[in-house]
C-alpha cells in the first residue's frame, strides 16, 4: 500500500469514515474551508447509529431540539420536531434532510466498507482500502465512526440450534418484523432493552425479559411539542445554543436543580427536589444535587428515592426485588430513560426472568435454558450493548507510522490527545474519541465541537505550509492520565459500565470519556488552539 500511495495522485485532502452526524458535518465544514473530502460508509444510507438502530421503540433520550445541529440557524428555524424526545425514524429523516439541504450526498460513498487505513510515513499520506479492492489516497483521515457503532454479538452456546427468529437490536432489519401474538424473549436491559420492552410488550403475545443487572431507569415525560412551545424555542434558539456550549451536558438543564449537597438540606426538601426532577423527566436526575456523583451517601438518597418509585409502580414483589438489586450508585452507569417501563411488568403478557443467580446456560432449538428452567420462544431479541468508544476504531485496520497498528498501540487501553488524535498516527483524527466528553454529553454538540476544532487545526497546518500533524506522545500521555485522574475523584469508576469497557470480556478497563463536561472541554480546546495547537507537531 505504501508504494501505491507514493505513486498515486491524492484522491482527496481528507477521507472521512462514517456518514452519521459527525461525518456529514465534517464534510460540510471541510468543504466550506476549501478542502476536498469524501465520506465513506458501509451502510446503504446516511445516518450512522440512527441508520442501524431501527429497533421497535428506538428514540433519543436527549431532547430533540437540543440533539440536533446548531451550526445553521436557518436549519434549526426551518426544522420542527414533533416530540420532546424524537423517534429513530424522525431523527433519520432529519439527517437525510441535512444531507440533501447542504448537498452532501454527492461526496458520500455508501456501501463502502473500510478494511484498512495505512499511513505512508515517507509521503505523509493515508491509503484507505475498501472491500471490493478500491483504494483511496488522502493526506488526512477523519474517523467519524461513532461511539456506539459495534454491537456486542451473542455468543450463547446453542445459538445456531434455535428454530425461531433472532434479531440484534443494532442490526434491526429494514422489513417489518411481525411480533403480534408471538412469544418473544429479550436479553439485555440497558437503554436499548428497556425501549424494546415497552414497544414489544404492546404487540407480543407474551414477552419474557431476561434481566441480569438492574439499571436505573428514569421517566422521560415525553410529550408532543405544540406550536406555542416551538415558537418560543425558536425565538431564543441562538441563546439556548450559546448556553448549551458552556454546560457540562451540552444542553441547558432545568432551573429546578439544586447546586447544594444532597446532605445539606432537610429530608423533606430533598424529596421535593427529587420529585420535581422526576416529574420534569429525562436523564438530568443525577444533577438534582451537586454531589450525587461524588459522595456515596448523597447518592444513596437519590438511589433510595428511585427504588421507592419502582416499588410503588411494580406490583409483583419478586420483580421489584430483581429490578432494584442495584450494584452501582445511581448515574455511574448510563441511566436509562423510559416511557412506562416499570408499568410494563404489571401487564399480564409480560414477565421478568431473573438471570442474575440463574444464568442463561444455552439457547436450545425451542428457546432459552437457564440453570434452573427452560423458556419456549418464537423470537429472541439481543440487546447486549456495544463495544463502545474504541470498538469501531480497533476494527478499522488502522496502521500508523513504523507499521504499528492501533490494536497494538492500545493494548493496555485507549490513549488519545483530547480524544482527537494519537501520537504515532499522524494526520489521523477521531471525532469524539476516548478522552473527550462525547458520550457523557449531548453527542451532537460534542460532534460539532470536535469537527470545528479539527477543521481549525487543518486550516492552521495549511496556513503554515505543512501537511503533517501529529500529537506529541508526552502531551497525549499527560492528557490521558488527567482524564483518568478526574474520573477517579468521582463514583463513576465504581460501576461495571461500558464507559469503563467492563461490558466486553478482555477489554482493558479504563474510564474512557472526559468527565469535565462540554463547556470545560471547550476551554481546554481554546487554550490549546491559542497556544498554536500546543501538544501537536507540524512538519
Ligand atoms: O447497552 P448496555 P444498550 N447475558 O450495555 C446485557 C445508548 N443508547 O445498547 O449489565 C445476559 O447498556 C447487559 O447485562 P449486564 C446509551 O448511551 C441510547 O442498552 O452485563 N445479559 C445489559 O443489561 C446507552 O447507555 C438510547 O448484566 C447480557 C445489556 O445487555 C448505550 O447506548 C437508546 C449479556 C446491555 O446494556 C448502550 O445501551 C439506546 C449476557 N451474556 C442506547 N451480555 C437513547 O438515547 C450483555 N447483557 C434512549
Amino acid at each position: 500500500m505504501t508504494d501505491l500511495a507514493a505513486d498515486r495522485q491524492l484522491d482527496h485532502d481528507v477521507i472521512i469514515v462514517g456518514a452519521g452526524f459527525a461525518g456529514l458535518y465534517m464534510l460540510h465544514r471541510l468543504r466550506s474551508a476549501g478542502f476536498s473530502a469524501r465520506v465513506l460508509d458501509a451502510a446503504d444510507g446516511v445516518g450512522g447509529t440512527w441508520y442501524w438502530n431501527r429497533y421497535p421503540g428506538a428514540r433519543c433520550d436527549v431532547q430533540s431540539f437540543d440533539y440536533s445541529y446548531s451550526f445553521s440557524d436557518e436549519l434549526q428555524q426551518d426544522w420542527t420536531w414533533s416530540e420532546r424526545y424524537a423517534t429513530q425514524p424522525e431523527i433519520l429523516r432529519y439527517i437525510e434532510h441535512v444531507a440533501e439541504r447542504f448537498d452532501l450526498n454527492r461526496d458520500v460513498q455508501l456501501g463502502a466498507t473500510v478494511l484498512g487505513a495505512t499511513f505512508d510515513d515517507a509521503h505523509s499520506r493515508w491509503t484507505i482500502k475498501l472491500e471490493g479492492g478500491q483504494h483511496l489516497v488522502s493526506t488526512y483521515v477523519v474517523m467519524a465512526t461513532g461511539c456506539l457503532s459495534v454491537p456486542k454479538r451473542p455468543s450463547f452456546a446453542g445459538l445456531s440450534d434455535f428454530k425461531g427468529e433472532t434479531y440484534i437490536s443494532g442490526e434491526w432489519p429494514h422489513h417489518p418484523v411481525q411480533l403480534s401474538g408471538k412469544r418473544v424473549g429479550i436479553i439485555g436491559t440497558g437503554s436499548t432493552g428497556i425501549q424494546l420492552t415497552t414497544a414489544i410488550a404492546r404487540e407480543a403475545g407474551e414477552l419474557l425479559l431476561f434481566h441480569r443487572t438492574p439499571n436505573f431507569s428514569l421517566p422521560a415525560q415525553n410529550r408532543p411539542l405544540d406550536e406555542e412551545f416551538t415558537r418560543e424555542l425558536k425565538s431564543q434558539y441562538d441563546q439556548r445554543r450559546q448556553e448549551a456550549r458552556t454546560t457540562t451536558r451540552g444542553y441547558p438543564v432545568p432551573p429546578i436543580l439544586s447546586n447544594l449537597s444532597a446532605l445539606e438540606v432537610e429530608h423533606e426538601q430533598r424529596l421535593e427536589v427529587y420529585e420535581a426532577v422526576w416529574r420534569n423527566g429525562g436523564p438530568v436526575f443525577t444533577s438534582s444535587f451537586a454531589d450525587l456523583l461524588t459522595n456515596p451517601e448523597a447518592n444513596a438518597t437519590a438511589s433510595e428515592f428511585v427504588r421507592g418509585k419502582i416499588s410503588s409502580i411494580v406490583q409483583d414483589p419478586a420483580t421489584v426485588e430483581a429490578l432494584t438489586r442495584f450494584d452501582h450508585p445511581l448515574g455511574t452507569r448510563r441511566p436509562c430513560v423510559d416511557t412506562g417501563y416499570y408499568e410494563t411488568f404489571n401487564q399480564p403478557n409480560v414477565a421478568l426472568v431473573d438471570v442474575h443467580d440463574d444464568p442463561i446456560v444455552e439457547i436450545t432449538a425451542d428457546g432459552i435454558r437457564t440453570a434452573s428452567g427452560s423458556y419456549d420462544l418464537d423470537v429472541i431479541v439481543f440487546a447486549l450493548g456495544f463495544d463502545a468508544m474504541t470498538g469501531a476504531l480497533l476494527r478499522m485496520g488502522i496502521t500508523g507510522q513504523d507499521g504499528t497498528t492501533l490494536p497494538e498501540r492500545w493494548s493496555d487501553g485507549p490513549s488519545a490527545y483530547l480524544g482527537v488524535a494519537m501520537s504515532g498516527f499522524p494526520n489521523l483524527f477521531t471525532v469524539t474519541g476516548p478522552g473527550s466528553p462525547s458520550v457523557l454529553t449531548n453527542m451532537v454538540m460534542a460532534i460539532e465541537q470536535h469537527v470545528d476544532w479539527i477543521t481549525g487545526i487543518l486550516e492552521f497546518a495549511r496556513d503554515q505550509g505543512t501537511d503533517r500533524v501529529e500529537a506529541d506522545a508526552d502531551t497525549e500521555k499527560l492528557w490521558t492520565q488527567h482524564v483518568v485522574a478526574i474520573a477517579d475523584e468521582t463514583l463513576f469508576p465504581r460501576a461495571n459500565s461500558w464507559w469503563t469497557g467492563a461490558n466486553i470480556p478482555g477489554k482493558p478497563r479504563v474510564f474512557m470519556p472526559y468527565i469535565g463536561g462540554l463547556g470545560q472541554f471547550q476551554q481546554v480546546l481554546d487554550d490549546v488552539r491559542t497556544h498554536g495547537y500546543e501538544g501537536f507537531s507540524f512538519s
